[in-house]
């Protein structure tokens, strides 16, 4: 799999999934998720409300349409927020992995990724990028591009720093 980076805004992204920094309600927020659900429109609420009675879990994935955007599918995660002290790790590369999975299962070749965890939720940004970075390349998938969307100039130099 490739991995690219690109400095924008996820929701204008010409991919087959974007992935959406969720929380465990999946009724939509503010940084990448109110973004994502402002561009899709209604139908990304009234798919994750269908699809999602009860939310998802930290560190677990799952699609819906992306409504009006130019991708065909959200794949939402739900980041660990360390600001009510969720440290754990493996709950931040889980959302990557299990991302890549969700892709795997709609066919999706590319898939646009944000820093998960890394506004909102608190990450440390040069850690969230690791993570991001090392989850991407070892897990096995048919998802050809991997495409990392910086929000903002100092993002984009950190991630391809870490590249
Ligand atoms: N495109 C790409 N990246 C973006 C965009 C955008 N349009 N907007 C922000 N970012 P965050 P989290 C960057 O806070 O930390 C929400 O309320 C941002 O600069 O969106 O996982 C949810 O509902 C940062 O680097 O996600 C949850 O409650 C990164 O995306 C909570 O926030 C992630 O920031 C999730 O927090």
């Amino acid at each position: 799999m490739e991995i690219e980076v690109v400095e924008g805004d996820i929701t204008e992204q010409q991919v087959d999934a974007v992935v959406n920094a969720a929380n465990n309600r999946m009724r939509g927020g503010s940084g990448v998720d109110g973004a994502i659900h402002g561009a899709g429109g209604p139908e990304v609420l009234a798919d994750c409300v269908r699809r999602f009675p009860e939310g998802l879990a930290t560190g677990d994935a799952g699609w819906t349409t992306a409504g009006l955007m130019p991708a065909r599918w959200v794949i939402h995660v739900v980041g660990p927020n360390r600001n009510v002290g969720q440290t754990d790790r493996s709950l931040l590369t889980s959302c990557y992995r299990r991302a890549l999975e969700v892709a795997d299962e709609i066919g999706a070749r590319l898939v646009a990724f944000p820093l998960i965890s890394a506004g909102a939720y608190g990450w440390p940004k040069d850690d969230a990028v690791d993570a991001a970075l090392e989850t991407l390349r070892g897990t096995p998938t048919q998802v050809e591009t991997a495409r990392i969307v910086a929000f903002g100039r100092s993002s984009y130099d950190l991630i391809t720093e870490r590249l």
